[in-house]
């Protein structure tokens, strides 16, 4: 039996992340959530996890160090993932100072928490020690380790040589980069907006407690997920939003920015591996194999969209627009992102060789996926952008 502490389980990945636990280990686990319910969490998101006797919700800040103290004194908590923060890069260049206060003060708070309560002593150069299978896991992101170049203008094939992971991969058909660098877990961190300014300050903390306290911890590192319950102000979901009102279709720039694109139930299950086979102290990268330039993933969230409503006449209903206006007369290039990073990409050749992990999911299989759920879901969508949604969506667009 494990009992684990999850912050920021009713935002996108913290849900798709508690719903797989849930669903993986039937009986023989205990979940406290910790959620501030933000603008970006929602009860509605984890409705029915909340129903399950295993499920505890608490409504709170992970920064309220009295809050979370008494979290652990009430019960043994075992794993702490650390999910809750500001993860809207944009939002973090009109407000950075709530980065901060969330992402870094409120992960030393959650680590010194941990700390204190799952002390047992000290050894005999005076570092603590702590109770058996506990860790701290702390979700972080390529992010930190800044942004790369973009070698090619069309994609080529991947160069990663790792050959165990060119093997894990050959199943999946055009596996492809656009360039000859990628982040591991060696590059140097070199974040450059004040998010990931301070998803790298939060990092460093972490760091530090295992090297000072010798805290057990492990840090993941992924690439831009998307899938199910995403938040609409992201690309993938804001894009599918706007296709089916017929609103325009914003695109930073020139629109050749690269993301590597991760499938969220994907990055779900190497947490889960990370928290039970990691080794402590280490950092694991967590990317998709699916790097591509933003206009392209707007073009091919189109093309997907009107093939599902030619297939699925069903799907027509939850249109406000005309099926024949949806093409590429969407697409509206808008001023940049300031201090807009080029390219990130993730070799997750480590966790593949360690722990056996690999990305499964193609993204034109992971799309598709995406947009049916969007497209079934249009309540969940209704709700997050009621409110607050649209006032920021005004102020940016
Ligand atoms: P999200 O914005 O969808 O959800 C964040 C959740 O944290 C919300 O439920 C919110 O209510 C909660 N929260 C915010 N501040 C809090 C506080 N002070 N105390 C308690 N709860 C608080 O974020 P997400 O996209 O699910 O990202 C989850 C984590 O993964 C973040 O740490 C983010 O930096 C990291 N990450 C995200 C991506 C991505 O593509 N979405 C990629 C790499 C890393
Ligand atoms: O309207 C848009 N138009 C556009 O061109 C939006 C919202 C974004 N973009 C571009 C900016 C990025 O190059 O699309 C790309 C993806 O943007 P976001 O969805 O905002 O993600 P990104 O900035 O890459 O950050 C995401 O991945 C890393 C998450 O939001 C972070 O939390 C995570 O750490």
């Amino acid at each position: 039996m494990k009992t684990y502490l999850v912050t920021g389980a009713a935002g996108f990945i913290g849900a798709n992340f508690l719903k797989y636990i849930l669903k993986k280990y039937d009986k023989d686990l205990r979940v406290i959530v910790l959620d501030k319910l933000t603008y970006a969490g929602n009860l509605g998101t984890i409705k029915k996890e909340l129903e399950d006797p295993r499920v505890k919700f608490v409504k709170g800040d992970i920064a309220n160090a009295e809050l979370v103290a008494q979290l652990f004194s009430d019960t043994d908590i075992d794993f702490v993932v650390n999910f809750a923060a500001e993860s809207h890069v944009d939002r973090s260049i009109t407000d950075p100072q709530l980065f901060l206060q969330t992402n870094i003060l409120g992960t030393q708070n959650m680590l010194d928490c941990a700390r204190k309560a799952w002390m047992t002593g000290k050894d005999a150069n005076g570092y603590p020690t702590y109770r058996d299978g506990k860790k701290f896991l702390q979700v972080s992101t390529d992010e930190v380790y800044g942004s790369l170049n973009k070698d090619f203008d069309q994609p080529q094939p991947l160069t990663i040589t790792d050959e165990r992971v060119k093997n894990i991969v050959k199943g999946r058909k055009n596996i492809q980069t656009y360039g000859m660098r990628y982040f591991t877990e060696e590059t140097p961190l070199d974040p450059r907006s004040p998010y990931s300014a301070s998803k790298t300050s939060a990092d460093l903390f972490v760091r530090a407690y295992h090297e000072t306290f010798r805290m057990p911890v492990n840090i993941t590192r992924c690439s831009n997920n998307y899938g199910p319950y995403h938040f609409p102000e992201k690309l993938i979901p804001l894009i599918i939003k706007n296709i089916l009102e017929g609103r325009k279709l914003p695109v930073y720039g020139k629109g050749d920015n690269v993301r590597d694109w991760l499938y969220v139930e994907d990055h779900a299950k190497a947490i889960d591996l990370v928290l039970n086979k990691g080794r402590i102290g280490e950092v694991y990268n967590i990317g998709g194999f699916n790097e591509e330039q933003n206009i392209n993933i707007v073009k091919l969230t189109i093309d997907t969209i009107v093939r599902l409503m030619k297939e699925c006449p069903e799907y027509r209903k939850v249109l406000k627009t005309d099926i024949n206006t949806i093409n590429y007369d969407l697409i509206s290039y808008v001023g940049d992102r300031l201090g807009h990073d080029m390219r990130y990409a993730i070799d997750p050749s480590k966790i593949a060789r360690e722990l056996g992990w690999y990305p499964e999911t193609p993204f034109s299989e992971g799309i598709e996926k995406t947009i049916r759920w969007y497209l079934e879901n249009q309540d969940w969508v209704n709700e997050v952008a009621s409110g607050d949604y649209q006032k920021y969506y005004e102020q940016m667009y």
